[in-house]
């Protein structure tokens, strides 16, 4: 009984999946996480250890951290991981000089045990800012198609408006399935 009743708990997507939201300080994970949230834009302070919500969509149901980004709350990061079934990869796409940071921080999650089932969505935030790099030159500068281990997706978007976040989702839930 307890067996069929979850398999139709999951048909009817009300399992909950596991997200942790990183990325530097200022790159827009938490207007990301309040524009999913409620459709409006927030107005943020820095994050302060984390914030978490959860986020419905499409019947699936998310559980979000945000993680706070300054190098002091990066060393935590680890603490969040266990079961997150996926990555979202936060990078603001105007800061070039910090983008190899972003890298680093990417590789060194990207070797942690307790994610090597996870995947990694990129989302290539403030994209509404003339001069921000396009996903094909952070693509590039992260080296992403080295990325065997993992699944990924880098996605366009712009946190203000909300452009691009839902089909971020989109490739979330179609992982979902394909799992
Ligand atoms: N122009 C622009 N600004 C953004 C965008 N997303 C976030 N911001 C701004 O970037 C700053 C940092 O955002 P926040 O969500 O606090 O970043 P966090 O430190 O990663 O949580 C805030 O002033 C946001 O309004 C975007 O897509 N475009
Ligand atoms: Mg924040």
């Amino acid at each position: 009984m307890g067996i069929i009743l979850a398999k139709l708990w999951s048909l009817f997507g009300t399992e909950e999946h596991k997200i942790v939201i990183v990325g530097l300080d200022n790159a827009g994970k938490t207007t990301i996480l309040y524009q999913l949230l409620m459709n409006e834009v927030v107005h943020t302070s820095p994050t302060i250890g984390s914030n978490v919500e959860e986020v419905v969509w499409n019947n699936l149901h998310f559980i979000m951290w945000d993680l706070g980004g300054q190098e002091v709350l990066r060393a935590a990061w680890n603490t969040y991981y266990t079961n997150t079934e996926f990555i979202i990869l936060v990078v603001d796409s105007t800061d070039r000089d910090r983008l190899n940071l972003t890298k680093e921080e990417l590789y060194r999650l990207l070797a942690h045990e307790e994610l090597s089932r996870a995947a990694v969505l990129i989302f290539a935030n403030k994209q509404d800012v003339t001069g921000s790099m396009s996903p094909t030159e952070i693509s590039n500068m992260l080296n992403l198609t080295s990325i065997k281990k993992h699944k990924w997706q880098i996605q366009a978007c712009c946190a203000l408006t909300g452009e691009g976040l839902y089909q971020g989702l989109e490739w979330i839930g179609s992982t979902l399935k394909s799992k």
